[in-house]
């Protein structure tokens, strides 16, 4: 018989990924979606017919207990969030309600519902090392979130590890850093960048406002990543694990590979807006993901310097069919 798995967050990013990966692995593939007034299914349209869709949100624990009773997982992974930082501070309450009790409320249907059956996966963020205690970061290094996003994820991140402490549930949680392709959403600052070069050098715009030039992440492809939440989930233990590529990039280099790419200057369209610097800023992330290397035989297979001129070639070749359209 089919394993089932149940996705919150399958429409977004990842969610869209990892439904491909399992559909790819057997699996019978389940995902909660919230009721929206337009479609929110463009990331996983193409898989209509192969995801059975579940209505129902991370704010109603009535419906996540009524929705693993229907569908009676083996797996479930928790990747549904508010995840755009700068949200969280014009946000906060809702950001916690979802990114922080959210977790508990799944855990709590889970342990509800199927407490020894269901294999759970937490979503947690490298945003929780914030103001950085060492380089590069593991999973022994000290947490110091510095967004009520990082915050919540935090709170969710040792629930999920009490969960496990408390009722003995197989609970496993990714410490993924940023991970991006082309389905990102357009407002973080990859896709921002990639979309950005596309429109210019297609004529469709002439400048990009953009933060801090300075901050550095660790960036690796989302199809990568999703293997690992997986690998997390199937291994013989429930643990934590650090998923990253150990390499450290600019938002200055970022710019400059995806301008290149397309062959504009930066320098003639590209300037820094102190009005879009935030509160509190993450200044540098770089992940050691050597102990999902060693225990789950995971490792980042695209580089930076692919992913980028990826995310351009496929903005401009949705600008040039769809004009405008995300
Ligand atoms: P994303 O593209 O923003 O997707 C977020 C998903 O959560 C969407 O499907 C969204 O649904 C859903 N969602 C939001 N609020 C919800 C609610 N109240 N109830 C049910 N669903 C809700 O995020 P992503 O990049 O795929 O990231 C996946 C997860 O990994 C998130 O938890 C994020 O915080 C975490 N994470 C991401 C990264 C990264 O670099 N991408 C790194 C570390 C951790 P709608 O489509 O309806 O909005
Ligand atoms: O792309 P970002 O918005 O990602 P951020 O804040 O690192 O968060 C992402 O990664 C986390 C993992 O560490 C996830 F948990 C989270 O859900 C999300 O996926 O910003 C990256 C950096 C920041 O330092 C920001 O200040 O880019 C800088 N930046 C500079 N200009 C900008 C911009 N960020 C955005 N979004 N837009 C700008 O114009």
């Amino acid at each position: 018989m089919a394993r089932t798995a149940f996705i919150t967050g399958i429409t977004g990013q990842d969610g869209s990924y990892l439904a491909e990966f399992l559909l790819e692995q057997g699996y019978a593939v389940h995902g909660l979606v919230r009721r929206a007034s337009g479609s929110n299914l463009q990331r996983i349209a193409h898989l209509a017919d192969r995801v059975t869709l579940h209505q129902g949100d991370l704010l109603d624990q009535m419906a996540l207990v009524r929705i693993l009773k229907e569908v009676r997982p083996g797996e479930v992974y928790n990747l549904a969030a508010q995840s755009f930082v700068p949200a969280s501070w014009t946000q906060p309450v809702l950001t916690s309600e979802i990114d922080a009790l959210g977790a508990t409320r799944l855990l709590e249907a889970v342990r509800e519902v199927d407490p020894e059956g269901i294999r759970f996966y937490q979503a947690s963020s490298s945003e929780m090392f914030g103001r950085v205690q060492e380089e590069p970061q593991n999973e022994q290094t000290p947490f110091w979130p510095r967004s009520p996003y990082g915050v919540a994820k935090l709170y969710a991140h040792w629930i999920t590890i009490n969960y496990r402490e408390s009722y003995g549930m197989w609970t496993a949680s990714g410490i993924l850093f940023n991970h991006e392709s082309p389905r990102r959403g357009l407002e973080f600052v990859t896709r921002k960048v990639t979309d950005g070069a596309a429109r210019i050098k297609l004529g469709l715009a002439d400048k990009l406002a953009l933060g801090n030039l300075d901050a550095q992440r660790d960036w690796g492809f989302a199809g990568d990543y999703v293997r690992a939440m997986w690998l997390m989930l199937t291994a013989d233990k429930p643990d934590e694990y650090v998923i990253a590529t150990g390499r450290m990039h600019s938002v200055r280099d970022l710019v400059r590979l995806a301008f290149d790419h397309v062959g504009l200057n930066p320098d003639e369209h590209v300037k820094s807006e102190p009005g879009m610097i935030r509160p509190a800023e993450v200044s540098h992330l770089c992940g050691d993901y050597s102990k999902a290397q060693r225990e789950l035989g995971w490792e980042p297979t695209v580089t930076f310097e692919q992913l980028i001129p990826m995310m351009v070639d496929a903005d401009l070749d949705r600008l040039k069919r769809h004009g405008d359209a995300p």
